[in-house]
């Protein structure tokens, strides 16, 4: 890391020398993103200082309570969004159906899809969270946005990224070329370049998945953190450690810093779901950002940014980070397929 600090907007403007993946109307994006995340991680960090904790009295879309919190973040981004030029509409886990442009502003050539804030049932327990997007471009130039607009695979994004409200208020940014953090600098109020060319070990001895959920797993789910379980005495021949903090953004960014595997897996607790976790706005920004850090993202069998939504709120299961360990999981449940 040079000894220099560089700001986002400088290091947007130097990408786009560079590589030229980052147009006008995408920098303006990302920097209003950036914005709304440090809006947002002011509100998270009032606590019980401020009237942001708690429920709001009011479910979304997916069956769940909504927070305060969620309905701040979500209101801040729409708010800080509509009015630059540079979208056209924006989709939300807060919200049933998509949100385009008003008429009176000028309609850009991207849509944005975002978890305003994810991990939510960590937020009255004071541990890390986080906001989570995702960019695609608009694919047809009439000014009519449907839903459709946005049903693009994961390999279509423009840029992806996440800000972690935690010890450190982080943003984690990808439009193409590798991974890039940002350290929130609270005495200037700017985003300072920390970190580069992220690379996630191939290797890990980490695995971060909700034990509690075991007895509901796939076979090939079930074999492989059995083995990762029996140690170096077992088939891996080696001890694993384990991690699950409940916000995918925070297991996310322990995986991108030090390496590790993810996993959210179907199970049979509720069958005619494909897994918990959202495509749009969860699986599909983090498979960017993990797959630019040379990790793996499938859903047990298939790459997870070539899947074809089929609607905005679709759900997949999700197994991410070290490439070898990914590899595994994803080999045991095509071996159990075949014998099936
Ligand atoms: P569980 C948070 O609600 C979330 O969507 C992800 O951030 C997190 O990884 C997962 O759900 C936690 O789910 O079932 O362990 O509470």
């Amino acid at each position: 890391m040079s000894s220099k600090r560089i700001s986002l907007t400088q290091y947007l403007v130097e990408q786009q020398r560079e590589h030229g993946h980052i147009p006008g109307q995408l920098r303006l994006l990302i920097e209003v993103v950036a914005r709304a995340c440090k809006r947002i991680a002011i509100q998270v960090n009032k606590g019980e200082l401020g009237d942001v904790l708690g429920t709001a009295g009011s479910e979304n879309v997916q069956g769940e309570v909504q927070k305060k919190l969620d309905i701040i973040a979500n209101e801040v981004l729409i708010e800080a969004n509509e009015w630059g030029g540079h979208l056209a509409a924006m989709g939300s886990e807060e919200m049933d159906s998509i949100h385009v442009v008003p008429n009176r502003y000028p309609q850009g050539e991207y849509l944005l899809l975002f978890d305003p804030l994810d991990g939510s049932s960590n937020i009255d327990v004071n541990v890390s969270i986080g906001t989570i997007f995702s960019v695609l471009r608009k694919v047809n130039n009439q000014r009519g946005i449907s839903e459709e607009d946005f049903l693009q695979p994961g390999k279509q994004q423009a840029a992806a990224g996440y800000c972690i409200y935690g010890p450190q208020t982080t943003l984690v940014l990808t439009v193409g070329d590798g991974v890039a953090m940002f350290t929130l600098d609270r005495e200037q109020g700017s985003w300072v370049l920390t970190q580069e060319n992220v690379q996630i070990p191939a290797d890990t001895k980490e695995f971060a998945i909700n034990m509690s959920n075991m007895r509901h797993w796939d076979a090939p789910v079930k074999r492989y953190i059995d083995e990762c379980l029996a140690g170096k005495e077992g088939p891996r021949g080696k001890d694993f450690n384990m991690r699950w903090i409940a916000s995918m953004v925070a297991d996310v960014h322990r995986i991108l810093t030090r390496g590790g595997i993810f996993m959210y897996p179907w199970d049979k607790r509720e069958p005619e779901k494909a897994g918990k976790l959202r495509l749009m706005y969860e699986a599909n920004p983090m498979g960017f950002l993990v797959e630019q850090a040379g990790g793996m993202v499938t859903n047990g069998r298939q790459r997870i940014l070539d899947l074809q939504p089929t609607k905005l709120h679709e759900r997949v299961a999700v197994v991410l980070g070290s490439k070898n360990e990914v590899e595994r999981v994803t080999c045991y449940h095509l071996e159990a397929d075949k014998q099936a």
